[in-house]
């Protein structure tokens, strides 16, 4: 891509309307575009990195064996009459009438939804365990939408749903989906912790809200330092494994505010190891046992003939919010660094250029031609900026590699640079080697 032609209106000044880095930081490179009140459109860069996160947060859902679905976002209220959180979930469910006079809704969650497809097509308890999810837009009316796309009101969220036998089986999905959190968290280079939370109006009495530290963060924490240490690479999919690794984090206080209590959280946690800051939920995992799949008749068949209602659980993570999430994480003295894995280039290549002379633009296209050659996704800034302007631009947009050319560009190497580290001369070879080991 040519900076040129790309589709990125990059703004002179931070907006003043956004109060924190990642809204400031999205309006400004031009990654999103408010279209209403909690309503964003998302323009070519910003959905290039939310779809990158998504295909992150899908590869991990099927390695644990979830297999993906699509439901509508348009739902109809009968089946949300049936559960009776038609009334329960008050304003912030958006609610329409088709031209029959039909009540729908914009879906804020599908727990109503997925349990009535559930109900229609599995009738015996040989077909469990049964994982299903999807990657949709939801919409939440909420009172107060801020911080950009981090409290929204129409948003894209992964929300997936576990169907089991018995609480042993049920439990043993959860916990399935708590080490799947961790690691897609990983792969996006975040360090999310799971907190014991409220259920709210999802519902059940078990439930983690996976956090990452940011002082912009909405949720306040209150834990015990040492959960940051705990290993992960250790756990596998396993019953017993999986128990472990459970109780390793239940070992350690880790709440946020709703279910703070001071008492506990001082005689359990040293004064030296306690952790009171903010937070930002990128995830929720639920377990409510038989709330929706009781209230809407979602029962299987067992071996003695009689009718068990499936345990179920529920759990989502903010697709859309993770992109704010990880600048609020990355972003530092005007300086962004997306994580390679979901970097919306794989390298820039930044010439300075001189309007008399085309000699850098052609050696720059010389080079982009050859990592495109080599499958490299490579943004080139084609632009007649000067190149103290265009090094700080390319600062906000936060490609972590560059390929630099400056004035005395003659000679065969190149210079190399990780966006917050030194500069390296280097071959083209070498750097194409460099990225392409980067990208398995
Ligand atoms: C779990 C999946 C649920 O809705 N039902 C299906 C359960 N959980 S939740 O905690 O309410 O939402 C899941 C995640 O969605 C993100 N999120 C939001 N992102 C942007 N703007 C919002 N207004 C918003 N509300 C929720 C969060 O990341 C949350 O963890």
């Amino acid at each position: 891509m040519y900076l040129s032609n790309y589709f990125l209106p990059i703004l002179k000044n931070n907006p003043s309307e956004a109060q924190i880095k990642s809204h400031q930081l999205m309006l400004r490179v031009g990654m999103i575009k408010q279209s209403s009140s909690g309503i964003y459109s998302w323009l070519p860069m910003g959905f290039k990195i939310m779809k990158k996160i998504e295909n992150i947060v899908r590869e991990e859902q099927n390695k644990i064996g979830a297999q993906e679905l699509l439901m509508p976002t348009i739902q109809s209220a009968e089946i949300w009459k049936e559960s009776g959180r038609y009334n329960d979930y008050g304003d912030e469910m958006l609610r329409i009438k088709d031209r029959q006079g039909r009540e729908m809704l914009y879906g804020p969650t599908n727990e109503e939804l997925i349990t009535e497809i559930f109900r229609s097509a599995i009738k015996s308890y040989k077909l469990l365990p049964q994982l299903l999810y999807h990657i949709q837009w939801k919409f939440r009316d909420e009172l107060r939408p801020r911080f950009g796309i981090m409290r929204c009101r129409e948003f894209l969220m992964k929300d997936a749903y576990s169907f089991d036998l018995n609480d042993d089986d049920a439990v043993l999905s959860y916990n399935k989906m708590f080490l799947a959190y961790l690691k897609t968290f990983q792969r996006l280079e975040l360090s999310a912790i799971p907190m014991a939370a409220d259920t709210g109006p999802i519902g059940g009495n078990l439930s983690h809200e996976f956090v990452i530290l940011a002082e912009s963060g909405e949720s306040k924490i209150f834990a015990d330092k040492r959960i940051f240490d705990i290993k992960t690479e250790k756990y596998s999919l396993t019953n017993v494994s999986l128990k472990n690794m459970r109780n390793e984090f239940e070992k350690y206080y880790a709440v946020t505010d709703d279910k703070f209590n001071n008492k506990d959280f001082e005689s359990k946690v040293l004064k030296n190891n306690r952790l009171i800051t903010k937070g930002i939920e990128v995830g929720h995992i639920f377990y409510f046992g038989d709330k929706y799949s009781k209230a809407l008749k979602a029962s299987v068949d067992l071996q003695d003939g009689k009718k068990t209602d499936v345990k179920m659980g529920s759990y989502g993570i903010g697709v859309s919010r993770l992109v704010g999430a990880i600048i609020e994480a990355k972003f530092n003295n005007n300086i962004m660094k997306w994580p390679y894995s979901i970097s919306p280039f794989d390298v820039a290549v930044i010439p300075m250029i001189n309007k008399n002379d085309d000699t850098n633009l052609i050696k720059a296209e010389n080079i982009y031609n050859k990592l495109k050659k080599n499958n490299i996704d490579v943004l080139l800034d084609d632009t007649d900026e000067n190149i103290s302007s265009k090094l700080k631009k390319f600062d906000l947009i936060g490609v972590p590699y560059q390929i630099i050319l400056g004035k005395n560009s003659e000679q065969d190497l190149l210079e190399f640079k990780e966006i917050d580290k030194e500069a390296k001369q280097l071959s083209i070879n070498e750097i194409i080697k460099i990225l392409t080991t980067k990208k398995k």
